[in-house]
This record gives C-alpha cells, structure tokens and sequence, in this order.
C-alpha cells in the first residue's frame, strides 16, 4: 500500500478514545504514513521526535460574548488550514462529537476551494450510547455520521447500537480496538507486589477515569464480598468525578486499610503486572480497552456483559460475564478465578485472547478503511 498523509482528530488526554487514536496514529507513522494529530492539546505520550509525527494545535480565541468558546469553529478552521497546507489524503476523526460535524464544515469549506478531503468516523461508544444520543445532540450526530465517507465502530454491539439509536443509512465496518504487546506484557515486579500486599494477598485491580458509567461502587462491593472469604487487597488507579464518593464509601465500609487509590498512572503496564484479577463491571461498554490492556498483561476479566464486552471477555475462559449490577455473581466468579487451582488457567488464555487484538493485525484493517475512503470520496470536487 502507498503511504497516505493522515490527518488525526482526538481528545488528546481523556478517555479510551485519546489513546487508541494515538496509538493507532504512532503505529501507522512507524509505518511509514505521515500524521497529523490536530487537537487543543498535544496527546499524552506522542513522541514528536519520531519520524512521521506532527502537531497542530487548535488555538481557541476566546471573547467576552462567548460564555462558551466555539471549539468546533476552531477545529474546523484548523482542519481547512493542514489540509491545504500540508496536502492531507484523509481525515480521521475519533469520537463523534463534535468532530465529525467539523470535519463535515471543513469538508464543505474545502469543496468551495475545488478540494474533497474523505472524512472517516470512528464512534468510540459514549458519543453513541450516552452523550450523543442526547436530544440536545443527536440531530447532529445523526447527520455527521452519514456525511462522513467511512463510519467504524469498535464492536460489532456499538454498530448495533448506532443503528438502533440514529437514522444512519451508511455501512459500518467493525475495526477493534487493540494493543501494543511489546508494552503490555507481564513484568517482574516482585517488589512492588510486596510493598501492597505484604502477606501474600490476592489483587484486585480496576482501572478508568473513574466516571458514574464505570459503577466503581460495584467494584468496592465485589471486593468487600470478596474479602470475607480470602485475604486480598484492592488498587483503584485512575482519577475523576466519582473519587471522592468512592472514598467516603471505602471509609464507610471500614475498607480503607486494604484499598489504595493511586490516581492517573503513565505505566499502567507495571500495576497490571502484579494484579491478580481485573474488574469492569460497567454500565456500559462499547469494547473495554482497559480489560484487554489487563488481559495482556495476564490479569483475568470479571465484567458485565453489557455493550461490547462480551467480543472480547470470553465466559469461563478469560474470566467471567454478570448482568449489570449483580455484584453478588462477580464477587462469587472473582473467587473461582482467584482459586489457586484455576488462576493460572484464566491468566494463560485472557493472555491468548489479547493476542488476537495485537496493533500488528488490526492497523491494515484502518489502512483499508483509509483506502476505502479515498476511493470512496472523488479527489476533486467540482467547484460550487
Ligand atoms: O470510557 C472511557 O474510558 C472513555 C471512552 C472514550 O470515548 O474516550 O472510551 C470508549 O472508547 C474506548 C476506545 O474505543 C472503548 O474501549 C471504551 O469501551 C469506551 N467506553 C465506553 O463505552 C463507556
């Protein structure tokens, strides 16, 4: 396949939807392709001494009347001006809103000029199933998605549910989401396994942005289930709006000795490497790039069954699935993969389940995505 220049929308530091755009971004620049992240704020972890990577920052004017600065006018402002000056083959924009519907304004914007960039979308799962199915956005997002020339999802259950919760008239192609295995694999590190749990004890681990959708307070109750029957200990990593709530409840359950909070992490790889199990038990899923990192790293899944979780956590192989807040069935399949008989089981095949979502296999399928989009979208418009 030629190299493309590939334009890159993303939130750069929230959210699973930052680092799969990311690290789909560095591993299609160490391919050879030319990309351009565009966004507020440089993304965590891109290294732009690496051959193929630039930046382009969206610069938001702010002014007295704007009790809210147009962010998407300045995005699409900026999309226009890379495009044309750096000669982009396609535009890639991760999370629907509001990025689809400014690259749809520059597209437009373009077209005046004789120029027809191809606009893919890749939905990611709350701007479907939660944010963008909103009233106050769907109109948009509805429109944005079938004026985009390529639309993916992440799991097959988000395609379902993009269908199900807007008037899309397109094709979807499902493309996962994936994983780098030289970074996440199983680490010695003995250590620090000993500094938190001293006595041998078993560990739990959950990690996110520590949102209302993650039902971390189901991930407490597990855990002081859990604990009535084995000695174990719990590390929350990550930080957001729900913390302190989930503070005060580990304090009201007299948990406090025995849960560590340790906030946003860079290396999740090596907290992952001394967990035991890892628990999603989440509202809502659209794939659980979380669990698979975990998986990677040989740490099974107890999750819901919810979204698209199920096309990654493989019942009674990589873990275990519950209905959505049945906490007494996850603290119950936590117990079965913790038996010493059976953990090494779990943690060998969560292992092989993540090799299948290894970056190696899933970036072609975006490289015939761009492909398609370029075929898709004549390279010259007719002028208007
Ligand atoms: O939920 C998050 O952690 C953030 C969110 C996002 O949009 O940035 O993640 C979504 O996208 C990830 C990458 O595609 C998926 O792995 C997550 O499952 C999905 N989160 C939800 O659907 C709640």
């Amino acid at each position: 396949m030629n190299t493309m220049k590939i334009g890159v929308v993303c939130y750069p530091t929230f959210g699973g939807s930052g680092v799969v755009a990311t690290e789909l971004g560095k591993a299609m620049a160490a391919a050879g392709h030319e990309i351009h992240f565009i966004t507020y704020e440089q993304p965590a972890r891109l290294d732009l001494l690496s051959e193929n990577l630039y930046y382009h920052k969206v610069n938001i004017r702010n002014y007295p009347l704007f009790q809210y600065a147009p962010y998407e006018l300045a995005l699409a402002s900026k999309m226009v001006e890379v495009v044309k000056k750096v000669g982009l083959d396609v535009l890639h924009v991760h999370y629907a809103i509001p990025h689809a519907s400014a690259a749809y304004m520059a597209k437009q914007i373009l077209k005046t000029e004789g120029i027809n960039i191809p606009v893919v979308t890749t939905l990611h799962g709350t701007d479907i199933t939660l944010v963008g199915k909103d009233e106050s956005y769907a109109p948009v997002v509805t429109f944005s998605i079938n004026q985009s020339d390529v639309v993916t999802t992440v799991s097959a259950n988000l395609k379902e549910d993009t269908y199900k919760h807007f008037a899309v008239n397109k094709d979807i192609i499902v493309v996962p989401n994936f994983i780098d295995l030289q970074r996440f694999q199983r680490q010695k590190k003995e250590h620090f396994k000993k500094a938190i749990c001293p006595n041998g004890e078993k560990l739990l681990i959950h990690t996110s942005n520590f949102r209302k959708v993650k039902r971390i307070e189901d991930v407490v109750h597990i855990f002081n289930e859990v604990r009535q029957h084995i000695p174990a200990k719990l590390l929350l990593v990550g930080d957001g709006p729900e913390r302190s709530g989930i503070e005060e409840l580990c304090l009201s359950l007299n948990l406090i000795d025995d849960v560590r909070f340790i906030g946003k992490l860079e290396a999740i790889e090596e907290v992952l490497s001394i967990a035991d199990v890892f628990l999603m038990p989440s509202e809502t899923e659209s794939f659980g790039l979380a669990a698979l990192e975990a998986m990677a790293c040989e740490v099974p899944v107890i999750s819901s069954n919810t979204g698209g979780l199920p096309e990654l956590n493989v019942h009674g192989v990589t873990g275990f699935l519950s209905n959505v807040g049945d906490v007494a069935d996850m603290a119950k399949n936590t117990l079965l993969v913790l038996d010493d008989n059976q953990l090494p089981t779990f943690r060998e095949n969560a292992l092989k389940r993540a090799k299948e979502f290894d970056i190696a296999f899933i970036r072609p399928l975006y490289e015939e995505v761009y492909q398609k989009a370029v075929e898709t979208a004549p390279q010259t418009a007719v002028m208007l």
